[in-house]
């Protein structure tokens, strides 16, 4: 027990649960499988001047290069070494990303894949994105080094070598995930690479990392991990920063590993959140947009300031990972706006926008086929750019949705908002629902069957606002919706069941 305790109180003092963000911008994006190049751009076009904190970015490590299936984007979560060339561009072209993104403010979250290295079954030469040679039979990666040694097979007890119970703890750490050569963390050595991996990253100026695969990982050997890491370049950070870290565990509840086991360490990816929201948005089970007058711990998901929240992800939103068919993603646009602006709206947790690419969906008997599909390329494999649209939209099957107007004014809510408490609950008992926070912003939402129309108090001072859903304000005046606030601070709200956006939101910066 005293030992544990000691543990923990180490833990929090390693621990980064601050994004790092700058202030008043409280969001940031999942540019998945995008390039360096358009990253860069993109920080200085668009995220920066929306207010966004920072990017994810796809794993920036050397990974595999498969042909069958052609390029799938899940190769980039199979490492070959830490050599930063990868689908995404040249370490050059990251390291332009990250000083241009820093520049104007916006700052780079690194997905670290160090759970594992390719799969088993890899195969021996150099389909690596960095033409490194390795064997995955022998185990031998030599431009880590990585040899047979470094591998966790002869702890694992299964009878594949492959985790087959997740309800035991030491197979879902020390043996495979889907046959993928497990790094033995406990191992000084192994540890020392990663984190040199790690700090290369720091040093380059990157704000934080996603860690993929944690509930793989022993809690200690991720704490002694984390301790080796330096501080953020001051270049652009103050001194003393420590690196933003958000652990992915998929916690559904009913397994051995919780999120919990991982708190004291960093934020952790609160999976409950994206599946529950999905299930009440689409009315499914019962649920009502009202059961969401407690959202958050009170719908037993963790403590607010431990988690990393999302409408989907880019495991979920294909069937990978937690993905279950209450998922809500751009397919299902109408219902995704509406998500993703509760999301934004509420204070509960870091939020992360998902930004997509469309690929041909082929779904058989609940399954998509397709779901192994890589980012929109070229025959030769390279990814495409990603074209911006005279309208702003983007081009080649890249969704960008964090480039659609309701969720980027909802970005853009979240800052104004910031600090202010959820205030004037409002529901019908229904699909009805609206609040506040604090005097600085308002919400209503009708996933209700048939018109609204309803005077809420919203909080806010007197006067003239524009909805930033169904338009904005611009040169002075509103392109959409406008609401009007009297001076007891009520307006009244009429949102059709048919609307494109059946939700209105007003806040401090959309007054006339
Ligand atoms: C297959 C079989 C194995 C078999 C093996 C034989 O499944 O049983 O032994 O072939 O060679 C890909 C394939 C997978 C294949 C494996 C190894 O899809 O079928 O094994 O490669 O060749 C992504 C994808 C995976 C992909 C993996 C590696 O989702 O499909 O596997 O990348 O390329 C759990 C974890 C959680 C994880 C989630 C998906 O707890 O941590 O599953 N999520 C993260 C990432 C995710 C990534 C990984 C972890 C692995 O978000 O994108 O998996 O880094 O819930
Ligand atoms: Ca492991």
């Amino acid at each position: 027990m005293r030992l544990l305790v000691l543990v923990a109180t180490l833990g929090l003092c390693l621990a980064q649960h601050n994004p790092n963000t700058k202030p008043d911008r409280t969001s940031i994006v999942h540019l998945f499988e995008w390039r360096w190049a358009d990253i860069a751009e993109e920080c200085e076009r668009f995220l920066a001047p929306n207010g966004f904190g920072g990017v994810q970015i796809s794993p920036p490590s050397e990974s595999i290069t498969l042909s069958n299936p052609w390029r799938p984007w899940w190769e980039r979560y199979q490492p070959i070494s830490y050599k930063l060339c990868s689908r995404s561009g040249t370490e050059d072209e990251l390291r332009d990303m990250v000083t241009r993104c820093n520049n104007v403010g916006v700052y780079i979250y690194v997905d670290a894949v160090i759970n594992h290295m390719c799969g088993s079954s890899g195969g021996e030469g150099t389909h690596s994105s960095c033409g490194t040679y390795f064997n995955a039979d022998k185990k031998d990666f030599p431009s880590v080094p990585y040899t047979w040694w470094d591998f966790n097979d002869g702890k694992c007890k299964t009878g594949s070598g492959n985790i087959e119970n997740y309800n035991d703890i030491n197979q879902v750490r020390d043996c495979r995930l889907v046959s993928l050569l497990d790094l033995a963390l406990e191992k000084d050595y192994v540890r020392g690479k990663v984190a040199e991996f790690m700090n290369t990253l720091i040093d380059i100026g990157i704000a934080g990392f996603r860690v993929d695969a944690c509930k793989h990982m022993w809690p200690g050997d991720l704490e002694a991990v984390y301790g080796k890491l330096k501080n953020l370049n001051t270049k652009w950070f103050p001194k003393g920063s420590k690196p933003f870290i958000y652990q992915e565990v998929i916690d559904l509840g009913g397994e051995a590993i919780t999120a919990h086991d991982y708190y004291g360490l960093g934020r952790v990816t609160e999976f409950k959140y994206s599946a529950k929201l999905g299930t009440v948005i689409r009315k499914w089970n019962g649920e009502k947009m009202a059961y969401l007058r407690n959202w958050g711990e009170g719908w037993g998901f963790m403590p607010s300031d431990k988690a990393l929240v999302f409408v989907d992800n880019h495991d979920n939103q294909r069937g990978h990972g937690a993905g279950g068919p209450s998922i809500l993603t751009f397919w299902d646009p109408r219902m995704y706006k509406m998500a993703t602006g509760f999301m934004l709206a509420h204070p509960y947790g870091v939020t992360r926008v998902m930004s997509s690419f469309r690929w041909q969906r082929h779904i058989v008997n609940g399954k998509d086929e397709n779901d192994w599909m890589g980012p929109p390329s070229y025959s030769d494999g390279t990814t495409k750019p990603v074209p911006i649209n005279p309208d702003s939209t983007c081009g080649d099957d890249w969704v960008c949705e964090h480039r659609w107007r309701q969720i980027k004014n909802m970005v853009i809510f979240r800052n104004v908002v910031n600090g202010q408490p959820l205030s004037n609950w409002w529901d019908n008992e229904s699909n009805q629902v609206a609040y506040g926070r604090g005097d600085r912003g308002f919400i209503v939402f009708n996933n209700d069957d048939w018109y609204m129309d309803v005077t809420l108090n919203t909080g806010l001072p007197v006067g003239t606002y524009c909805d930033v859903i169904s338009g904005q304000k611009e040169g002075g005046r509103c392109t959409g919706k406008q609401i009007t606030v009297g001076g007891d601070r009520r307006a009244r709200f009429q949102i059709s069941n048919t609307d494109e956006d059946p939700f209105v939101a007003i806040h401090a910066d959309s007054k006339l």
